[in-house]
């Protein structure tokens, strides 16, 4: 059995997304952010060093006297891709094993910093409105790039839906949210609706509780 330990508006809701398209049980355990910083609260680090979600832990492979504690999202979604026998794993061909490759580790290592820097900086007073200034360029490559990719095919690695999907869901939905992605990029918009439209993203919705990019 796995353990999620879920912050509410967070990342961590692509690992119950992925949980519940495939089907694998799962309990969930929710943390609140702090209303004032919006950390997580100091509990996570009794789970994990950093503190961050997501976490999660499986009582089926247990490590010392405890299940196996595994962090970052493209570890874990690269984790259950193994337990549940290759599914949304890499595509058989090439071209689509090395898409997959590819997006799964840019979600986080080059989509998301951007988007976390321009966060950051509308928090900060004046300065950061014109910092801001710089930051949004940046974005604005990402999302052509993007859309660019998703205009030839219907998912990222092709015909068919991959983790690198789930991976990618929450740079793009958090891009909706506050970095200007919008109808002008017609291609991607219809990825989010499909994505949202899936039971299992609804039903992980339902269970998840607060969150605010879908
Ligand atoms: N690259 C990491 C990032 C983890 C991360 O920063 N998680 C955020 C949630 S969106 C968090 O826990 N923030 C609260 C905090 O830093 O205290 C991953 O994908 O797992």
């Amino acid at each position: 059995m796995i353990i999620v330990h879920h912050l509410e508006n967070s990342r961590s809701q692509r690992v119950l997304w992925m949980l519940e398209e495939l089907g694998l049980p799962y309990e969930i355990k929710r943390y609140e952010r702090n209303k004032k910083t919006m950390l997580a609260p100091p509990e996570l680090k009794r789970v994990h060093p950093l503190g961050k979600s997501p976490v999660i832990e499986d009582s089926d492979d247990q490590v010392d006297g405890r299940g196996r504690v595994v962090a970052e999202t493209g570890a874990i979604v690269e984790y259950l891709v193994d337990k549940a026998d290759g599914r949304l794993g890499a595509p058989a061909k090439r071209a689509g094993a090395l898409d997959y490759r590819y997006w799964l580790h840019y979600a986080e290592g080059s989509m998301m910093p951007p988007l976390l820097l321009k966060l950051v900086l509308g928090r900060v007073p004046l300065f950061g409105k014109s910092a801001i200034k710089r930051v949004q360029p940046m974005i604005d490559t990402h999302l052509d790039f993007v859309e660019a990719h998703l205009a030839t095919r219907p998912w990222f690695t092709g015909e068919n839906m991959t983790a690198a999907d789930i991976m990618m869901s929450f740079p793009l939905e958090a891009a909706r949210s506050r970095g200007g992605l919008d109808a002008s990029r017609p291609a991607t918009i219809a990825w989010l609706d499909k994505v949202h439209a899936r039971p299992a993203y609804q039903t992980a919705l339902r269970k998840g509780g607060p969150y605010a990019y879908a």
